[in-house]
C-alpha cells in the first residue's frame, strides 16, 4: 500500500515538475507587441493582405507546398457495408502519385454513416494508423515505420496485433457516425515518417528532383507541410465519393497534427471548418509568449517539422514577421475551432486562446464574430461564434468532450 502510494505521488510530482528553463509563470511571458494585421476592408484582406500573410507563413514557418506534384490516383481497395455493427460503411482507399512512384502512397480509412446519403466529413491524420484508430479486428495493420513504444506495443518500429485500437479513445467513431458525420483518416507516417530523416523515405524526397540528396533550402516545406498536403489529397478523393458531402469537410488534428490541420485548413479552402486540438507551439499558441514550449525548444527538437528559416526565431520570436493570430485569421471567414486542455501547460492554453481573440478582428471584416469573449473562459465552457474555443478538464489528449464540441460547432455552422 505504502509503496504504491509513494510511487503514485512520485509519478504525479514528476509530471508536474517544470522542465528546467521552461517558463510557467504568467508574469514572465513577456510583452512583445504582436505584428499588426493591417486590416482595412474584407476585399483588401482577401485580395492583398491574406496572400501576403500566407506567403510569410510559407517563407518563415512551414515552407511552401510545391504546386506541381502531379495528379493523385485513387484506388478503393476494400468496402464493407456493415461496419461497426451495421452503423457504417467502411472503405479503404489507396492514394498514390503515378508520376512519383518512390512515394509509397497513403491508405485512407473512410467510415460513412449508413443512415445518411451524403454525409459531412471530419478529415484528420492519426498518430498510430488506421488499425489504432478503429477497434475493428479486420482493419489491416499498418506496415510502416512507427515510433518505438512499449506502451503501444510498437516493436522494431512496426505495429503489432497488440497495437489495435490504441488510439480509439481519440476517435469515438460510433459517437461521430451516430450524429451523421463521416470520418476520413490516414496514418501521418504514410506521407512521411516523423523523424529528422523521415523525409528521405517520404513524400518530400519522392517529389524533389534531387531525391534524398536534397539540401533543404530556405522557404522549402517541412514535414507539417507534407502532412498537410496529404490532408488535401484526402479532400480530393472525398470530392469523388457519392457517400460524402464534399462541400462540408472539417479538417481536424491533435497536437503536432493540430499544427498540421491548421496549416492544411488555411491553405485549402475546401476545408469549410478547421479544428485545432491542443496544437500548442507552432500551432495556435502565440509564439511571442514565453510560456511552456517555445520556438527555441520546438525548432531544436523537431527541426524537420518546419522550413529552416523558422529556427532563426529561436530565442527571438519577436523578430518573426508573423504570429499565430495571423494564422488563425487566414481561415476567415470560415469557422475555426481552437481547443485547449487544462493540464496542458506545455501547449500554453492562454496563448492558444489569445490567437483566437486577436484573430477575431479579421472575422469582423466579414461581419462575423470570432471568440466574442475577452477573457479565456472557465474550464469546460465553450465560447465563440466563428472562432470556437474551449479549455476542458484534463490532459493533452482528444476526448469525447472535445468531439462533442466540434460536432456541435459543425452542426451549428452547417445548418445555417
Ligand atoms: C511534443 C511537442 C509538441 C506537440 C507534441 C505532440 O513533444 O513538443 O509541440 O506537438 O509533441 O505532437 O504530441
Amino acid at each position: 500500500m505504502r509503496t504504491s502510494l509513494f510511487l503514485l505521488l512520485t509519478a504525479s510530482a514528476l509530471a508536474q515538475t517544470p522542465r528546467p528553463g521552461v517558463n510557467y509563470d504568467e508574469a514572465k511571458v513577456g510583452n512583445d507587441p504582436l505584428p499588426d494585421l493591417k486590416l482595412t476592408t474584407a476585399d483588401d484582406w482577401t485580395q492583398k493582405r491574406r496572400p501576403e500573410i500566407l506567403k510569410l507563413f510559407e517563407d518563415q514557418v512551414y515552407g511552401k507546398t510545391p504546386a506541381d506534384i502531379g495528379t493523385p490516383k485513387f484506388e478503393v481497395t476494400a468496402t464493407k457495408s456493415d461496419a461497426l455493427g451495421g452503423l457504417a460503411t467502411r472503405k479503404f482507399i489507396h492514394i498514390s502519385l503515378p508520376n512519383h512512384p518512390a512515394w509509397p502512397g497513403m491508405d485512407v480509412m473512410l467510415y460513412t454513416p449508413n443512415a445518411a446519403k451524403a454525409a459531412p466529413c471530419f478529415v484528420g491524420l492519426s498518430f498510430g494508423g488506421n488499425h489504432a484508430v478503429s477497434t475493428e479486428a479486420d482493419v489491416p495493420l499498418s506496415t510502416r515505420w512507427m515510433r518505438e513504444s512499449k506502451e503501444k506495443n510498437i516493436i522494431d518500429h512496426r505495429a503489432t496485433e497488440a497495437t489495435r485500437g490504441t488510439e480509439s479513445s481519440r476517435w469515438p467513431l460510433e459517437m461521430i457516425l451516430k450524429r451523421g458525420f463521416a470520418v476520413a483518416t490516414a496514418y501521418y507516417g504514410d506521407i512521411e515518417p516523423d523523424h529528422a530523416d523521415g523525409w528521405k523515405e517520404g513524400l518530400r524526397a519522392a517529389v524533389s528532383k534531387e531525391g534524398a540528396n536534397t539540401v533543404r533550402k530556405a522557404g522549402e516545406w517541412g514535414a507539417i507541410g507534407a502532412w498537410s498536403w496529404g490532408l488535401s489529397r484526402i479532400a480530393d478523393y472525398l470530392q469523388t465519393d457519392a457517400q460524402i458531402d464534399g462541400s462540408h469537410l472539417a479538417v481536424i488534428g491533435h497536437s503536432r497534427l493540430g499544427k498540421t490541420s491548421l496549416w492544411a485548413g488555411v491553405q485549402d479552402r475546401r476545408f469549410g471548418i478547421v479544428i485545432s486540438n491542443d496544437s500548442g507551439e507552432g500551432g495556435a499558441a502565440l509564439m511571442r509568449r514565453d510560456f511552456g514550449e517555445t520556438t527555441a525548444i520546438i525548432t531544436k527538437a523537431f527541426p524537420h517539422w518546419f522550413t529552416p528559416n523558422y529556427a532563426d526565431y529561436a530565442g527571438k520570436a519577436a523578430a518573426c514577421p508573423v504570429d499565430m493570430h495571423m494564422l488563425i485569421g487566414l481561415a476567415a471567414p470560415r469557422p475555426i475551432y481552437i481547443a485547449s486542455a487544462a493540464e496542458d501547460h506545455w501547449a500554453d492554453q492562454k496563448g492558444e486562446f489569445l490567437s483566437g481573440k486577436f484573430a477575431s478582428p479579421v472575422y469582423a471584416l466579414f461581419g462575423k464574430q470570432g471568440v466574442i469573449v475577452d477573457e479565456q473562459p472557465a474550464i469546460d465552457t465553450p465560447v465563440g461564434d466563428f472562432i470556437g474555443y474551449h479549455i476542458r478538464t484534463g490532459k493533452h489528449d482528444v476526448t469525447d468532450f472535445d468531439w462533442t464540441q466540434y460536432m456541435n460547432f459543425a452542426a451549428r455552422h452547417w445548418s445555417k
